[in-house]
């Protein structure tokens, strides 16, 4: 609303000092809302049947071409389109909710212009397909497996516009450190024998490996066994293994074959063998803080590097009575001492050791002085951290973490393990998880469109500057960004049309469009009146489009007068570039960061 009100008030501003100002207004469509609301609505009058207020059968076939709710709703339960919802939804809208916002005076919307996206409007639909060709064209778009947040139930990613929590929310990096149970097994597990077991650690520093004294897991939670695309269990929480058979670790995608289920305090003192760390053996033991959702629940214990593990190990080694709780013998916990793997600065090379000392923490609950001992640790271990270890002495953490994941990796004693850094629950109320997916994306990481876009966001006037650093950080981390859909409302990928385009892609440059919208569609939402040039959507190819937008595009093959095609030229070339946009700060990581990418690779020099 404030966003239509500012851009209100700046438009009569500028007029009344005399300049040109469009003000236009459209709506957008894409997406998954309004199809998950109509196939609720369908899935709902299937069960129960027609409400009694719905026009009956007889009565619909008149009023088909009514935009009533009750119409749409109509036609949502006959399964045909939910673009019809789309379109009489969005007239309501428009003309509805804009006129109490002050907008529906013709003197400062040019509604000539308006329109819906969606191939519910063929014009907006053949720009959209143009604008994706010439991204392709020019390498920005490419296609591949990718980490993405994905919607089981969907069957599909699940971006921002998709979610009902968790805007924001990328895929989490974890090594997936493998702890091999050791013969004999535990009596939960006996029954595998012959199988090979993994314990499977998520742990954010693999660097650190080399110093493991014990793995904990939580005597209360659940945990399964499964078997692995290689025939090996590993041993996990459920719902790191849901996330897991989506990154290709089970023989068919998303499916987790179960072979056990079993209570963490079922494989309490179960020997194991890890990567890297000088104990030969060490011991399955108890930690009560481990979360539910996050990892996969079991942690690999580091005492010399972080302070939750020397918590915990000193908690087991300091009574004798939670020991014998869990049926833990002294020689599991007693002969394990941290092991120094790090110098930090003013830490020493126990720096875990040395932070609990000086904070005096107790135990494995003082969850406050934890939190603060680890923010202490965190940076300061990361950038000025050097490593004692034989094979990486006197390197910084940073340069050797990537190369000692990697060398885990190589010798099958760790994997990549991706899930949401938090909790993303689609809009179809689905708990989302990280995907390895086959899709198109936009190569938004490309060091030299970056780099443009970078060089680009320097000649905006953000207006102040906690908008410009949002923007820089943005800048900073995004990656590549999945733009093709199987489910929702959209425009089709011109070369692969069993993809849509999803609602964050086919909106960065539709201010291009409104310049020539109204001499195109003649003033109807939908694209259906009579054109006023006389143009029909079927003749806006790729080369027409080109030569509207580009400067220096040839003249295309075309039936389209010259004139006419001129007059869309000088219609964008007198409104182009945008002046101002007005948008909400949530949408800079995201939508306006994608406006000035997408601006940069289709005007590269209007930069
Ligand atoms: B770290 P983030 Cl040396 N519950 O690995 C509680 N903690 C968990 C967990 C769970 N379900 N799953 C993983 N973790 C731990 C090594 C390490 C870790 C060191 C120092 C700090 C450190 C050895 N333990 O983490 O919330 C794992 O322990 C400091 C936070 O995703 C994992 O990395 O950031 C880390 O927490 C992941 O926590």
């Amino acid at each position: 609303m404030l966003r239509c009100r500012q851009n209100r008030c700046a438009g009569r501003y500028q007029r009344l000092k005399g300049k040109c100002c469009l003000f236009p207004f459209g709506l957008h469509c894409t997406g998954m809302p309004i199809k998950a609301c109509a196939d609720k609505l369908k899935r709902e009058i299937e069960l129960y049947g027609c409400p009694p207020d719905f026009p009956d059968e007889e009565e619909e076939e008149e009023e088909t071409n009514v935009k009533t709710e009750d119409t749409i709703i109509k036609d949502k339960a006959k399964g045909k389109k939910s673009k019809a919802a789309a379109k009489a939804g969005s007239s309501k809208y428009q003309w509805g909710i804009m006129k109490s916002l002050g907008l529906s005076d013709e003197e400062i919307v040019d509604w000539r212009r308006s329109f819906i996206t969606t191939d519910v409007n063929p014009y907006y639909d053949s720009f959209v397909r143009w604008q994706f060709l010439t991204l392709r064209e020019r390498n920005k778009i490419k296609f591949g497996k990718r980490y993405t947040i994905y919607s089981p139930k969907d069957g599909q990613p699940c971006m921002d516009h998709d979610r009902q929590t968790g805007e924001g929310v990328g895929p989490q990096e974890y090594t997936l450190v493998k702890l091999k149970v050791l013969e004999p097994y535990p009596s939960k597990l006996s029954g595998l024998k012959g199988k090979n077991i993994f314990l499977v650690a998520a742990t954010l520093r693999p660097e650190t490996m080399f110093g493991q004294t014990n793995c904990w897991v939580r005597p209360d939670m659940k945990y399964i066994g499964f078997e692995t695309v290689n025939g090996d269990i590993f041993i996990c929480t459920q719902r790191a293994a849901r996330n897991m058979s989506y990154q290709g670790f089970t023989k068919d995608n998303g499916v987790v074959p179960v072979v056990k289920e079993l209570m963490g305090e079922e494989i309490l003192g179960a020997s194991l063998s890890a990567p890297l760390t000088s104990y030969k053996v060490i011991y399955v033991l108890p930690m009560l803080t481990i979360k539910e959702d996050k990892g996969t629940g079991v942690v690999t214990s580091v005492p010399s590097d972080s302070p939750d593990d020397n918590a915990a190990l000193r908690d087991l080694k300091k009574k004798q009575a939670l020991r014998a709780k869990y049926g833990i013998r002294d020689d599991m916990v007693l002969p394990f001492e941290p092991v120094p793997v790090i110098e930090i600065p003013g830490f020493g090379n126990l720096s875990a050791v040395t932070i609990c000392d000086e904070l005096k923490i107790q135990s494995q609950n003082d969850r406050e002085k934890l939190a603060e001992a680890k923010e202490k640790l965190y940076l300061k271990g990361f950038y000025d951290g050097v490593m004692l270890v034989d094979g990486f002495k006197g390197q910084k953490v940073q340069d050797v973490k990537k190369t000692i994941q990697k060398k885990m990796i190589d010798t099958g004693d760790a994997l990549i393990y991706m899930e949401p850094e938090k909790e993303v629950m689609s809009r179809s109320s689905d708990e989302c998880v990280v995907a390895l997916c086959d899709q198109w994306y936009l190569d938004y990481g490309e060091e030299n469109w970056k780099k443009q876009t970078s060089q680009c966001l320097k000649n905006l006037e953000t207006f102040c500057e906690e908008t410009r650093r949002n923007f820089e950080a943005t800048l900073v981390w995004l990656q590549e960004h999945a733009c093709s859909r199987t489910y929702g409302l959209g425009t089709r990928l011109p070369w692969d049309e069993q993809w849509l385009i999803e609602s964050l892609s086919d909106s960065t440059i539709y201010m291009a469009f409104y310049t020539v919208a109204h001499l195109l569609q003649g003033g109807d939402l939908h694209g259906q009146a009579e054109s006023p040039l006389g143009i029909r959507p079927q003749e806006m190819t790729k080369e027409v489009w080109d030569y509207v937008f580009f400067k220096e595009a040839p003249f295309p093959k075309t039936q389209i007068p010259k004139e006419k095609l001129d007059q869309l030229k000088h219609e964008f070339e007198f409104w182009y570039p945008v002046d101002l946009r007005v948008s909400g700060k949530d949408l800079v990581p995201n939508h306006l960061t994608y406006y000035l990418y997408n601006h940069v690779a289709m005007w590269p020099e209007q930069r």
